[in-house]
Order: structure tokens, then C-alpha cells, then sequence
């Protein structure tokens, strides 16, 4: 056992340096809050310290950091969508990823795979055309390849599916890449504790204060703040949020499950989705293979899992790779994902003064966590909607000018 392992289990103080400061008490006022310490929240409080200066800031978490949808989600980083906005949002996104370990000094192991989405039909075809046209326009790595360029990247996989659904071909996005979730979490929690923002775990919001349409100050399990600023960043909870500052929103709540197997030595290096047989699947750094699958098709706010989703994950999957009957599944969890009608984000101002959006997560908000971070600062700290975020405001849906990427989800939800 390292001496160091040692050291720490025997010390009655627990002397072992901390990821984050633990603030005994609240302070009387913040010049801002942010409700959630998931990725959105700690990377919004990350930017605001470091780049516009706002440091005397409280994340509240009603339970422990990354314990959301960010320590829950299958790590899928891409930015192969299909409208203008989304395309540039994601691929913004990307770009800041790239430079994110060496910003934290901690590595997220950061690994560029290639993404194929898998496509069984003429439809499918047709899409992968489109969004491989709209990418390449703004000079993104994505191609339409055929069932051969498939078989020689896995060549594992059935083609034929079991005869069941013929691979036809797919959308190729070579920078499809996957990243250590819970350690984005820490790395954006502990840069922004060493600039001075104050993370508070075991701290719910319960009510929020607006007098005359203005933000005056938020109620916690753990007494009175007082702040002109919130950012709520509360993916599946949004809805209870808004509820208590009476905004109605679109957002409808769905479980997302997935589910890893046993460790096995390494044979799948690109992730692979396939919108017809409804999975994905990826092989982790420690050989586990990460799976998941459509949403749960009812509305619900829970995290249980359902034994119905191994059984159905499994079946498609043996389709793809009948090998793999010996494999055994190890976990299985859920999120809550935090659906619009148009699978795009709502993001930035809201008609309450000081009250700001960063919601509509969903499926696809993981690889979304740093330029999320980077417009939603902006936006506090100037009180005016980033420009990449324009095209997601909680407005298009009164003025019906949705973002329409329902083509561009992993998986059909
Ligand atoms: P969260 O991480 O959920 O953080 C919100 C936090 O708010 C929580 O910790 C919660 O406890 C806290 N909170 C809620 N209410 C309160 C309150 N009243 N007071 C204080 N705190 C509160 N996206 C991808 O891009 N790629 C993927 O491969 C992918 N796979 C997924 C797989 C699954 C199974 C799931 C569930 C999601 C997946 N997603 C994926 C989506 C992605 O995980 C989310 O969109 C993203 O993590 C949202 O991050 P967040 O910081 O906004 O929310
Ligand atoms: O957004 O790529 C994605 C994704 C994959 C699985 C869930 N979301």
C-alpha cells in the first residue's frame, strides 16, 4: 500500500489536501449564485472568476458536486449537428476542450476515438448527407463512409445486424472523442475554489426572492443570501427552479439510462451510435464498455433504474456484437434528462431581471460543460446574451423560431 494511502487512514485529522475549501457558514450576500455545482454550474462560477473577475460567488449544491447528470452521462464529445448554431456552439466547445487538462492540471484523459452514427435505412442515409454538409461547411471533420470503411475500423461488428437491419453506411466525425466525467467536475470545482468562489455541497435552494421582477436574493436549507445574480444550472431539477421564479418553459423531464459492463481487454476505439437500433456504445480507458440507450418513454423525476433497459440495451446490441454474450453488465443508473421540443439548450437572460438560464440539457449537455461555462459567464457578467447563445434563448419558443436538432441526438430519443 503507498505509504502516502497509509499516512491518510491512520491520521485523526485527515491532513490530505483537499480538492475544495469546505465553507463552514454562508455569507450575509454574493454578487452572484449559481444553483448546481454539476459541470454547467462549476464551469460558469470557473470562467467568472477567471476571466471577468467575479469571484465573490456561492455555488449551491443541494447534494455533492458532479452528483447530477455530469457523474452520470456516457461522455460523448462531438460536434457533428445539424443547424448553423449548434454546429459553431459544439465545435467552440470542442476547441476549449482540447487545452482543459492542461488548464486544470489534472488529467481528464481526454481521448479522441471517431464517432460513427450508425445508419440502417434510406432516411438515415439522407440526414447523415445533410449533417456532413453543414459540418464540412463550417470545417468540421465529418464524411459519410460506407458499411467497408465500418467493418475496417470494427471489425467485430455483423453488418447485417443479424440480419434484423443492414448497416448502409454512416456519418464519420473523426474528432468524436470521450473524457473522465467526474474529474471535469473537480478540475472546474477546485480552479474555481482557488480563485475564490465559495462551493457550498448539502445546500438546496428552496425558494427565490423577486421583488418587482428583479432578482433580490435566494432561500436555502442553510438560511437567507442576498444577490441581484442567480444561475440556475440544474438540468432534470429546472422545473422546480423556474417554478419558483414563475416562468413557464417547454422542458419536459425524462429518465436516460445507461448501463457499463465488466472490464475487457481493449477492441473498440471509435464510438459507435445507432439511431435505429437505438444504442450507443464505447470501451472505456479501463476496458469497460459504456452503453446506453433511448430515453425511458414516460415523463418522471427519478433517477431508479429499470430492469426492461438492460434487456432491451443487451438484445440490439447482440445484434451488432453477438461475441459479446458472455460479457456480464456491472452497473446500470439513471439521470433525468432535461428535454425541449426542439433538442436544443435554453440558455442565457429570462424575462425575470437577474434571473439566468443554462437548461435543456437533456441528452447531450456533457460535451457542452466548457463553452457553456465561457457564454454563460459572459452573459452574468455583462447582463447580455453571449453570441453563440443566441440562436437558444427561452424566447424562440413564443416567437417559433426553433433550433431544430432532434437529427443530431446520439440516439433516437
Ligand atoms: P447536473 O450535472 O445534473 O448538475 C445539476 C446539479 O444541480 C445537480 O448536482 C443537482 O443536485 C443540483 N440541484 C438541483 N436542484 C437543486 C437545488 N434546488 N438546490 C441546489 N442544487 C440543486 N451528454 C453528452 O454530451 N454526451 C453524452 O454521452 C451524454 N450521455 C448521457 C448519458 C446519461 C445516462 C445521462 C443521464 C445524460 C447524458 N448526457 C450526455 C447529458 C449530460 O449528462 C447533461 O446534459 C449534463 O451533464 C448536464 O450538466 P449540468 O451541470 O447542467 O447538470
Ligand atoms: O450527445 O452524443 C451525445 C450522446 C450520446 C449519448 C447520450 N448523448
Amino acid at each position: 500500500m503507498p505509504w502516502r494511502l497509509l499516512r491518510f487512514a491512520l491520521s485523526k485529522e485527515h491532513p490530505e489536501p483537499r480538492m475544495f475549501t469546505a465553507h463552514e457558514k454562508l455569507k450575509p450576500s454574493y454578487d452572484a449564485v449559481i444553483i448546481g455545482a454539476g459541470g454547467h454550474g462549476l464551469a460558469s462560477a470557473y470562467y467568472l472568476a477567471r476571466d471577468h473577475g467575479i469571484k465573490n460567488v456561492a455555488v449551491l449544491e443541494k447534494g455533492y458536486i458532479g452528483g447530477g447528470n455530469t457523474g452520470r452521462n456516457t461522455t460523448i464529445i462531438r460536434s457533428n449537428y445539424l443547424t448553423p448554431e449548434g454546429v459553431q456552439f459544439y465545435d467552440e466547445s470542442l476547441r476549449l476542450w482540447q487545452d482543459l487538462s492542461q488548464d486544470f492540471d489534472l488529467n481528464l484523459f481526454y481521448s479522441t476515438r471517431g464517432h460513427f452514427t450508425l445508419a440502417h435505412t434510406d432516411s438515415a442515409i439522407r440526414t447523415s448527407r445533410w449533417r456532413a454538409e453543414v459540418n464540412k461547411h463550417f470545417g468540421i471533420a465529418s464524411e459519410v463512409v460506407g458499411p467497408d470503411f465500418i467493418k475496417k475500423a470494427v471489425p467485430q461488428i455483423d453488418i447485417s445486424c443479424g440480419g434484423h437491419a443492414p448497416i448502409m453506411g454512416a456519418l464519420y466525425h473523426a474528432p468524436g472523442s470521450v473524457a473522465r466525467h467526474d474529474a471535469v467536475a473537480w478540475g472546474y470545482g477546485r480552479g474555481a475554489d482557488q480563485r475564490g468562489v465559495e462551493i457550498h455541497q448539502q445546500t438546496e435552494v428552496l425558494s427565490i426572492d423577486v421583488q418587482g421582477g428583479k432578482i433580490k436574493g435566494v432561500k436555502t436549507s442553510r438560511g437567507y443570501i442576498a444577490t441581484e445574480k442567480v444561475l440556475c444550472a440544474v438540468a432534470g431539477s429546472t422545473p422546480r427552479i423556474l417554478k419558483m421564479v414563475e416562468i413557464d418553459s417547454p422542458l419536459y423531464i425524462h429518465p436516460l439510462q445507461a448501463m457499463v459492463s465488466e472490464p475487457v481487454k481493449p477492441w473498440l476505439d471509435p464510438i459507435l451510435v445507432s439511431g435505429s437500433l437505438h444504442i450507443y456504445i464505447s470501451q472505456s480507458a479501463r476496458g469497460e464498455l459504456v452503453m446506453g440507450a433511448s430515453l425511458d418513454p414516460y415523463e418522471v423525476q427519478s433517477t431508479r433504474s429499470t430492469l426492461d433497459f438492460p434487456e432491451g440495451l443487451s438484445a440490439h446490441m447482440l445484434d451488432m456484437f453477438p461475441f459479446l454474450s458472455n460479457v456480464k453488465v456491472m452497473r446500470q443508473w439513471a439521470g433525468m434528462a432535461d428535454m425541449t421540443p426542439d433538442f436544443a439548450p435554453i440558455m442565457g437572460k429570462t424575462p425575470v431581471e437577474g434571473f439566468y438560464l443554462d437548461s435543456g440539457w437533456g441528452t447531450w449537455g456533457f460535451k457542452a460543460t466548457p463553452v457553456c461555462g465561457k457564454t454563460m459567464s459572459y452573459t452574468l457578467a455583462n447582463d447580455t446574451n453571449h453570441p453563440l447563445i443566441t440562436g437558444f434563448t427561452l424566447d424562440r419558443f413564443r416567437n417559433y423560431a426553433l433550433t431544430g436538432e432532434k437529427g443530431a441526438a446520439s440516439v433516437g430519443h
